[in-house]
């Protein structure tokens, strides 16, 4: 694999109240993200951290909603950092919380666009992260990202969302925990998760081949958004909203050998690893395992499956 990966640091905090997201990048570096990704033939390229201007302080109706003003201002300078890096070559954005792909979708959404090319979605996650402004009621904006570039109203203090992805590009993979008030808003845009509850009837297998081969079929380009609680917390700990009942091991790796083996990922979020929390950097490492397996890395010389 001779990708051109471009790390991109997004160290964004503002996005829920369990500080310590914002030591994510570094613990991606510290735990050898770059030297594996060489590893396995690719050329990488790390950026740094972005940083975003600063932010003048933002209301909303919500009383709720905090951080507004600096979410904004990540939004802004991520949106630009995506779309800069996508021209160059595979960007892997090192989070940071989940309110970080309201700017990265954004700037690959942008990029897609240009590129009169489909983009299509693939959110690994427990959450369906499907608030708007008005629907929060924590206020912790990483519960919206979604919702925002899934082009619903109510992110009037976001830049306008020109290029909406449409719900049948949207894939939420892994989901059980969604809030009323989300499962209101999907059930009325018409965005049927792949629940928990339907990957242990059918397997990961299956739905997953599904939605690749729809990506396939229209020649769309496929954004990642992998969300660490999206595995079960008994393998990754290092995060602030655990929910049981995840992904374990074998299926997350699952997902990314299958991921590698389709050749349409063109981008990748990595978010809501929280290192104050983890063990002894056991969940850093094993999302570098799983990057490894996204860019390629086999356990085992086997044939290739078609998939
Ligand atoms: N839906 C809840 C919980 C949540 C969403 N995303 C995460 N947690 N990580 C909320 O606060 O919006
Ligand atoms: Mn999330
Ligand atoms: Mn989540």
């Amino acid at each position: 694999m001779n990708q051109h990966c471009i790390l991109v640091g997004a160290p964004v905090d503002s996005g829920q109240s369990n500080p310590g997201c914002l030591m994510g990048p570094a613990s991606y570096r510290v735990a050898g993200l770059a030297a594996t990704l060489e590893e396995l033939g690719c050329r990488v390229s790390d950026r740094g951290d972005v940083t975003p201007r600063p932010a003048a302080p933002l209301g909303c109706d919500n009383p709720a909603v905090h951080s507004l003003g600096e979410t904004v201002a990540w939004q802004n300078a991520l949106a630009e950092a995506a779309r800069a890096a996508m021209a160059e070559g595979f960007p892997v954005f090192l989070g940071g919380d989940h309110s970080l792909s309201l700017g990265t979708v954004a700037g690959v959404a942008a990029h897609a666009a240009a590129q009169n090319r489909p983009l299509f979605l693939l959110w690994l996650d427990a959450h369906s992260d499907f608030h708007t402004l008005a629907s929060t009621r924590s206020g912790n904006l990483h519960g919206t990202p979604v919702a925002y570039v899934a082009g619903l109203g109510g992110f009037e203090a976001f830049p306008p969302f020109d290029c909406p992805v449409p719900a049948e590009r949207i894939c939420l993979f892994g989901i059980r925990s969604v809030d009323p008030d989300e499962r209101a808003a999907m059930g009325e845009h018409g965005l049927v998760p792949v629940d928990m509850r339907e990957l242990d009837e059918r397997g990961f297998v299956a739905p997953l081949k599904a939605f690749l081969d729809r990506v396939r079929a229209e020649n769309g380009l496929l954004h990642v958004s992998f969300d660490v609680d999206f595995l079960d917390p008994s393998i990754a700990p290092a995060v602030g909203t655990t929910v049981p009942g995840g992904a374990t091991f074998r299926e997350a790796h699952l997902v990314m050998e299958m991921l590698h083996e389709s050749g349409l990922v063109s981008s990748l979020d990595l978010v809501e690893l929280n290192p104050f929390l983890d063990e002894r950097g056991r969940t850093a490492r094993l999302v570098v395992d799983l990057t490894a397996s996204l860019m390629g890395r086999k356990v085992f010389d086997r044939v290739t499956r078609s998939l």
